[in-house]
């Protein structure tokens, strides 16, 4: 057996207190690391917004997917028996070409990727690959989310959502995920992120039931800015939202148009469509 006085000794003192001031010092580590942390939150820049011009919409129209190609927008409506394919002029409203989707389908997110339109349906797991020129349905793909939401593409992969607060990319045709993008901002995760736009690099959408417009940096998720359209309604004498049946409903659609740098919003059962500055 060790004395008991024989641990006592000056150098273990010395490892003590080294031991306290290192203490110390990881304390005061931990305090710049949390600094820096709360640093490293990004608040969303406010983007503005400003109406260019307002166009006519179908309020038949239940918009679940927005996009625009060569002169035209190309549509998505939701709703069982209801739900359409379109092709739009988008000055006009008037509709050129639509397919009907068989009524037990419910319509969802769409995007164009090398002539072909893929569109998403609602909880059937199934999409659909139609000829961009003819609309006609040449092909289908499953998928295992429960949902489907917005899509959109950055011409090598889909990228969509299914109601949560992450972004898929996925082959076209296999529907094989390559890639997850959890969207975040100040607060943590985003969800109900809805229909989608990739405008110069960034991924815009709006959130369900909102009238906010996130712009997310495709490499963190992170919402870098939002643009809040409260107010948008009011000032086109859209009625707000209300849940009857037959009334406009939420804001969704967002539609760029690279060549004259014009954004599309619109919202389902709206009757106007409007292009607006954001900070494009
Ligand atoms: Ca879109």
């Amino acid at each position: 057996m060790i004395p008991q006085k024989k641990l006592f000794k000056p150098w273990l003192i010395a490892v003590v207190l080294l031991a306290a001031a290192c203490s110390d010092d990881s304390q005061s580590n931990n305090s710049e690391t949390l600094a820096e942390t709360k640093s490293d939150v990004l608040i969303p820049q406010a983007l503005p917004y400003s109406i260019v011009n307002q166009f006519p919409h179908d309020v038949g129209a239940f918009t679940e997917g927005l996009e625009y190609h060569d002169g035209f927008l190309y549509e998505s409506t939701g709703q069982y028996g209801q739900s359409e394919l379109r092709k739009v002029t988008p000055e006009t409203g008037e509709v050129v070409k639509s397919v009907k989707m068989e009524s037990r389908y419910f319509g969802e997110g769409m995007t164009i990727l090398n002539n072909k339109i893929y569109q998403l349906t609602y909880k059937s797991g199934k999409g659909f690959v139609y000829d961009l020129e003819t609309l006609k349905q040449e092909s289908s793909f499953v998928f295992s989310n429960a949902e489907g939401w917005g899509m959109t593409n950055n011409g090598t992969h889909l990228i969509f959502c299914d109601g949560g607060n992450v972004l898929y990319f996925a082959q076209p045709g296999t529907m094989q995920i390559v890639k997850q993008l959890n969207v975040t901002d100040e607060h943590g995760p985003v969800n109900e992120v809805n229909e989608l736009e990739l405008i110069n690099g960034y991924i815009y959408a709006n959130q369900w039931r909102s009238e906010r417009i996130l712009k997310i940096d495709t490499t963190t998720g992170k919402v870098v800015a939002r643009a809040d359209l409260n107010g948008l309604r009011e000032s086109a004498g859209i009625p707000q939202f209300s849940g009857r049946p037959g009334q406009p409903d939420v804001l969704n659609g967002i539609a760029y148009d690279a060549k004259k740098n014009r954004i599309f919003i619109t919202g389902k059962n709206w009757p106007k469509l409007f292009e607006v500055r954001l900070d494009n």
